[in-house]
């Protein structure tokens, strides 16, 4: 790489996974001035580890999906020794279950009834197929624009062949509601009806059975951090403008404005900000502004809420190997996974729960999971209400009325000033051109000025592991790699100004 490379002047905004990638890879390279500008006190983003009653809980990124060979977060996780024995077994990388491990489930409905998973196989089945089927159509050629039509007019179809007696087809098509409220936790939005049906199949899984950080998924930042010489980032520094194509007419190509007024001036910035900041921003963050298409795509890509809210009880209302709650609606045989009156029922988005395993470690600890508007009404309410209302449902759905948990505790993700929310997702109408255009630097190609001014990273910029850790990651190496590959092959290599700070 040439000298002038290694002098370069690189920003990085965020210090998330994507930003600590980027950064790392290239200090590692030999750049000798990268900064990290962090809007908040703390590394990691969206990798939140945190503690409940002593416990260490993830209020962000839980699993590592697919854990195999080819997933780098698995790789490094594996580096720092941060994984239990089991999921370094050659069988746990091996198995491949498409993003939907096989937890072992109890079912409980809105009349009290604890159901076999046998009673509600068919509709479970049912909506994997459809599933399935929903990721091969390519865009242009499906048949409706959303998951959630085609899932409905599917069901409703083959459900009237497969499902005889009355009551069972109602009961199946409730189960169906409950797995499509599952569906919106996953892709992180309100309602199936938003996620394309020709973009759903761009998501791409790997083998390997998702596991979990038995010490906080936070140990893998922290690892890769003490890696970076000290003093790269500047927390508590949230930036406001980002001035590219030297529009301030100061003499570098990018000055990055901060919140407190501070300069800082740049030869490259790498942006990892994510989606939901700018889908409310982007018109003030960039001078000038970006162009239309990348405007247009980042109004167009989904970014939703997808909430936990953690309850320990003294004792399990659940049996010893159960892995997964699911709560059945008995009046929610319309396959509808939106509630009508929000502030009135906001509670009956929540699917059910997982079980915080294992129970030597935790004790009696579900995550509830909630997802949509619901889940961003939620983050409103005092916690005492959120309290009150997981406590009713769980004393109907038990037909237990004393049944009263210890304590609770939710994220908040939509609040969070510097996320507005908690992952993206191919929304109606997307398409692999919108991730081209997500990844793509400015000024674009065209363009005589200074190439590799604004580089962009972060889960919503990568084409198919988007929504992920490993996506994120990934999106800051490639950014450094398209530093290190101008710098290597540059024609016109960049003559690094003096800093005006
Ligand atoms: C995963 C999982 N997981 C649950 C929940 C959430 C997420 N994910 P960051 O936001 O981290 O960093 C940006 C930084 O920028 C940040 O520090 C800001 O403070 C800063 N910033 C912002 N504005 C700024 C400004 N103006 N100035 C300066 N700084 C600024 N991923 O692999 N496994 O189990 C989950 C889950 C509740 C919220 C997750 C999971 C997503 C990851 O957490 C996320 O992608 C990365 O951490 C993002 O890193 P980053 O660097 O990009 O941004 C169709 C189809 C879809 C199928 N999707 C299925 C996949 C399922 C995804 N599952 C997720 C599930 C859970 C439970």
């Amino acid at each position: 790489m040439s000298s002038t490379g290694t002098n370069a002047r690189v920003v990085v905004i965020g210090c998330g996974i994507s930003g600590i990638a980027a950064a790392h890879r290239l200090l590692k390279a030999g750049f000798q001035h990268v900064r990290i500008l962090e809007a908040t006190g703390r590394s990691g983003g969206r990798i939140k580890t945190s503690t409940f009653g002593g416990k260490i809980i993830e209020m962000g990124a839980n699993w590592i999906h697919g854990p195999s060979e080819e997933n780098p977060v698995f790789c490094l996780a594996r580096q720092y020794d941060l994984l239990s024995p089991e999921a370094l077994t050659p069988e746990n990388q091996a198995m491949d279950v498409g993003g939907h491990p096989p937890w072992i489930p109890n079912v409980f409905t809105s009349s009290g009834r604890k159901l076999s998973f046998e009673d509600v196989l068919p509709a479970v089945e049912m909506l994997k197929e459809l599933l399935d089927e929903s990721s091969d159509f390519l865009e242009g050629g499906e048949p409706w624009p959303s998951v959630g039509q085609f899932i409905r007019a599917e069901v409703l179809q083959r459900s009237a062949e497969k499902w005889k007696a009355n009551s069972e087809n109602s009961l199946q098509r409730c189960m169906i509601s409950t797995m499509m409220k599952v569906e919106c936790c996953v892709n992180g939005t309100h309602s199936l009806d938003d996620v394309g049906l020709g973009g759903i199949g761009l998501y791409k899984t790997m083998p390997g059975l998702d596991c979990t950080f038995p010490g906080g998924y936070d140990g893998l930042v922290r690892n890769l951090m003490s890696e970076l010489p000290p003093g790269v980032v500047t927390y508590n520094q949230p930036v406001r403008c980002i001035h590219w194509n030297n529009s301030d007419k100061r003499d570098a190509p990018v000055n990055i404005e901060c919140d407190d007024g501070k300069m800082v001036a740049a030869d490259h910035v790498v942006v990892t900000i994510p989606l939901g900041y700018l889908k409310k921003h982007h018109m003030s963050l960039f001078r000038p502004p970006l162009p239309l298409h990348k405007m247009h795509t980042i109004q167009r890509l989904g970014f939703g809420t997808n909430n936990k809210i953690f309850v320990e009880f003294d004792w399990p209302w659940w049996d010893e190997d159960c892995e997964v709650i699911y709560l059945v609606w008995e009046d929610e045989d319309a396959m509808l996974d939106q509630v009508q009156d929000i502030p009135g029922s906001w509670i009956k988005k929540l699917f059910g729960f997982t079980v915080l395993k294992p129970t030597e470690r935790f004790g009696h600890v579900l995550c509830g999971w909630i997802a949509g508007h619901e889940a961003s009404y939620m983050e409103t309410l005092p916690e005492q209400e959120v309290l009150h209302a997981v406590t009713q449902l769980v004393r109907r759905f038990t037909g237990n009325p004393i049944i009263t948990p210890r304590r609770i505790l939710r994220s908040q993700w939509c609040l969070d000033p510097w996320t507005c929310g908690s992952y993206s997702y191919p929304s109606r109408g997307c398409s692999v051109q919108d991730y081209e255009n997500m990844m793509e630097p400015l000024p674009s190609k065209r363009s005589l000025s200074q190439p590799l001014q604004v580089l962009f990273a972060g889960e919503a910029t990568h084409p198919c592991y988007f929504s992920t850790v490993h996506g994120a990651l990934l999106s800051g190496w490639r950014e450094a790699d398209r530093l290190l590959a101008h710098y290597s092959s540059s024609a016109r290599p960049v003559q690094p100004t003096k800093s005006k700070l």
